[in-house]
């Protein structure tokens, strides 16, 4: 546990099993993560799955956190909300799934270790992840790639649609 929270952003994704709830249910629980208060939600946003193709469409969205949480813990507590979402780790590289929850920045922390990279490795070429995070922090700084904004600019949108 860190003394002075950090400023944390999570991505969360789903395409099984009704995502928009999903989604919703995950919004509630990061709400109720231990030592953690949810500061903004982006809207949710429909996108073309990238992976395996026959996968239903995702929705996705982001989340501001501030947290007293290490990164580990924080880790931690997101994979025990996905195994209680169903999530069933270890199948095939990049398949359909219920719901993630993804580490994308830890305040202006830059860590690479056998469990976590932060920023998150394939973040600035997701267009599912710059999205909705310029909806929530649009003058965001990602340590060590400069500025959000450039990276929105650059990545097309492939059919992104903000539905609520
Ligand atoms: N594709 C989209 N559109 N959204 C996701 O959240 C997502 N998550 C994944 C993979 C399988 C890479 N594809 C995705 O993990």
């Amino acid at each position: 546990m860190n003394t002075l929270p950090k400023c944390v952003y999570i991505g969360l994704g789903s395409n099984l099993d009704d995502p928009v709830a999903q989604l919703k249910r995950g919004f509630v629980a990061l709400d109720s993560l231990p030592a953690s208060c949810c500061m903004r939600r982006s809207s949710l946003y429909r996108s073309a799955p990238l992976g395996p193709a026959g996968q239903p469409d995702y929705i996705n969205a982001v989340a501001e956190l501030e947290t007293a949480l290490s990164a580990q813990e924080l880790l931690a507590q997101l994979q025990a909300i996905e195994a209680h979402h169903g999530r069933v780790r270890g199948g095939e590289r990049w398949a359909a799934r219920v719901l993630d929850l993804d580490i994308l920045l830890y305040a202006d922390v830059r860590m690479h270790d056998a469990v976590l990279t932060i920023p998150h490795a394939e973040m600035l070429a997701r267009e599912f992840v710059l999205y909705p995070l310029f909806e929530i922090a649009p003058a965001l700084e990602i340590p060590g790639a400069g500025n959000l904004k450039q990276w929105v600019e650059r990545c097309p949108a492939r059919g992104l649609e903000r539905i609520e």
